[in-house]
């Protein structure tokens, strides 16, 4: 083999549309990696102007799949401006809102979007039924493990194979020799994938009950839009459609029991299962090494960061001994450069912006389509390169769990060293592809635990007497500031994300949003450094260049939404996978 570039475009199981050009190698070693978001839609430049306490609501369609997490960064930045202080009881929902986006998101990303890079749903097929089932019941005590259960699922998928049509399983690397399950547990992930797809639709009722829709739940600056009504207890009717009652109430606390069993019974040991298998990826895709939180889920009020559930900070290569702070107003900490990316500054491309004096001026210098290559040593994405004192930093789930370790908090300590003890793993081993994918996973626990706690404060909120929901004291644009400007940040499912706000005479002034996979996929910057996903797959050794199951590997372990990162489509159609070779 000669040195090559290979082109993965677009990136499939992923939300948006995600380039990746890879040069590598006479052994198929890959030595850059470029990351290109090829879709741009300008949500930042349609938001000038307007009324900022309808912000949320344009911002919220940034994204259909982190759904929720730009409507919550978009009221709490309006928040901060306004220093508009919201009741407990909004505090609590709101929690409970992000956490059940957690474990939806998460379980979802792992099953349907990831787990097809471990698991190869063909060899399946010759799975003894029986011997799956035992394999199951070893694991956990899931309901749906029967040898019945699972020779259902495996004639699902003979029907498919044989019918030629493998549906959501088409475009898969079948039989590609790095795959590595034995074909019982393949079965046994092929069920849970299905499972999933009926768990999940029970689930997403919590944002239905507090927020009437999923995706896009309503917001409201200044709380919840949601009143809690306790007259229709008996009968479950209310006297507003949007009051949630004592029934609603009933079933989030349902829905909480549902994730809770899913999370213990199915997600985590399914990924102790199959990362048992692939511990060569604790030493693959390791990465940029810095890790960065804005923190989430507030128990005293959005400004008290000590009460924080997840902290705030970076730890800066991979040194778990010590938290920097972060600080999102500072001028001179969170910066987005532009150097590689098909945008102008008024400064120049060298410049770097803090996000409240931060532009969108699109300026497009790529090849025109139908291209081979994108310019890779000069500008080749929608995305910018977001950093924080000039370094690339990654955020996620990978990020948050590090966070709590290195600040010491219990319970994830504890489920991050049981985890490393059961695969025998050293601490390192969460540098890296598996350790993503096995952070998603411990995270979705700890946040699933968390879930109770807040639904038995609300009611017990409630029973006390105190039903706000909202704080109506700035909701009046009189009572504003002539200028005012705010941050409202939040720890999405993909990793930290925030929102300025530049409000004058009342009307939206700038907005930029940096986002979770803006941090990680963003291309080069103005030095040079390459972006997370760039720096994860260089050093990366492929099988087979014509089937780039690695890069899909550690691409997917950060979770992509490129419609996020870009928030600014193209009018071309949906593509296949194409493998370009050079
Ligand atoms: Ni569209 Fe998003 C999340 C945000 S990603 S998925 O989580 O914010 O960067
Ligand atoms: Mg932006």
């Amino acid at each position: 083999m000669a040195n090559q570039t290979v082109v993965v475009d677009p990136i499939t199981r992923i939300e948006g549309h995600l380039r990746i050009e890879a040069e590598t190698d006479a052994s198929g070693l890959i030595t850059r990696a470029s990351s290109a978001g090829t879709m741009v839609r300008g949500i930042e430049i349609i938001l000038r102007g307007r009324d900022p306490r309808e912000a949320w609501a344009f911002a919220q369609r940034i994204c259909g799949v982190c759904t929720l997490v730009h409507g919550i960064a978009s009221v709490r930045a309006v928040e901060n401006a306004l220093a508009y202080p919201i009741p407990p009881n909004a505090e609590l929902i709101r929690n409970l809102m992000i956490a059940a986006q957690y474990v939806h998101d998460h379980v979802m990303h792992f099953y349907h979007l990831q787990a097809l890079d471990w698991v190869d749903v063909v060899s399946a097929l010759k799975a003894d039924p029986r011997k799956t089932s035992e394999l199951a019941q070893s694991l956990s005590n899931y309901a749906l493990s029967s040898p019945g259960h699972f020779a259902d699922v495996q004639n699902k998928i003979k029907g498919l194979v044989e019918s030629g049509q493998l549906g959501i399983f088409a475009n898969g690397y079948w039989g590609h020799p790095a795959y590595k399950l034995p074909p019982e547990a393949n079965l046994m992930a092929v069920a849970h994938y299905l499972d999933a797809l009926a768990w999940q639709r029970e689930v997403v009722k919590l944002h239905t009950i507090f927020g009437g829709k999923n995706p896009h739940p309503n917001f409201v600056v200044g709380g919840v839009p949601c009143a809690i009504s306790v007259d229709a207890e008996s009968t479950g009717a209310t006297a507003g459609a949007t009051a949630v009652n004592m029934v609603g109430l009933a079933i989030v606390s349902n829905v909480i029991d549902r994730m809770l069993q899913f999370v213990d019974q199915v997600y985590v040991p399914d990924i102790l299962a199959i990362a048992g298998f692939y511990k060569d990826w604790a030493t693959r895709g390791e990465g940029i090494g810095n890790f960065m939180t804005y923190g989430d889920f507030p128990s005293k009020g959005i400004n008290d960061l000590g009460g924080f559930l997840i902290p705030r900070g970076v730890i800066v290569d991979r040194d778990l001994s010590h938290i920097e702070e972060v600080d999102l107003n500072a001028e001179d900490q969170i910066k987005e450069y532009v150097a590689h990316s098909w945008y102008d500054y008024s400064g120049g491309k060298q410049e770097g912006l803090h996000p409240y004096n931060g532009e969108t001026v699109l300026n497009y210098t790529g090849p025109q389509p139908p291209y081979e290559h994108l310019d890779v040593d000069a500008s080749y994405s929608w995305l910018k390169s977001p950093r924080w004192r000039g370094k690339a930093v990654e955020v996620g789930p990978l990020a948050r769990m590090l966070m709590l370790y290195a600040s010491g908090n219990h319970e994830s300590r504890g489920l991050v060293d049981s985890t490393l003890s059961k695969l025998d793993l050293p601490v390192q081993g969460l540098f890296s592809t598996l350790g993503r994918v096995a952070a998603r996973t411990l995270e979705t626990k700890f946040i699933v635990d968390q879930m109770r706690g807040w639904y038995n404060q609300l009611i017990a909120n409630i029973k006390a007497g105190d039903l706000s929901t909202f704080n109506a004291a700035h909701w009046d644009p009189s009572t504003w500031p002539s200028t005012a400007k705010g941050v409202g940040f939040t720890e999405a499912p993909r990793g930290a994300l925030a929102h300025w706000v530049v409000i004058k005479n009342g009307l939206i002034d700038n907005y930029q949003a940096v986002v979770p996979s803006t941090w990680n996929a963003g291309p080069r910057d103005a030095a040079g450094q390459d972006g997370p996903y760039e720096a994860a797959l260089k050093g990366t050794q492929m099988a087979d260049t014509q089937q780039p199951l690695e890069i899909l590997r550690t691409v997917h372990s950060f979770d992509p939404c490129i419609a996020c990162a870009v928030h600014l489509v193209d009018d071309e159609g949906e593509e296949m996978l194409q493998v370009k070779i050079r």
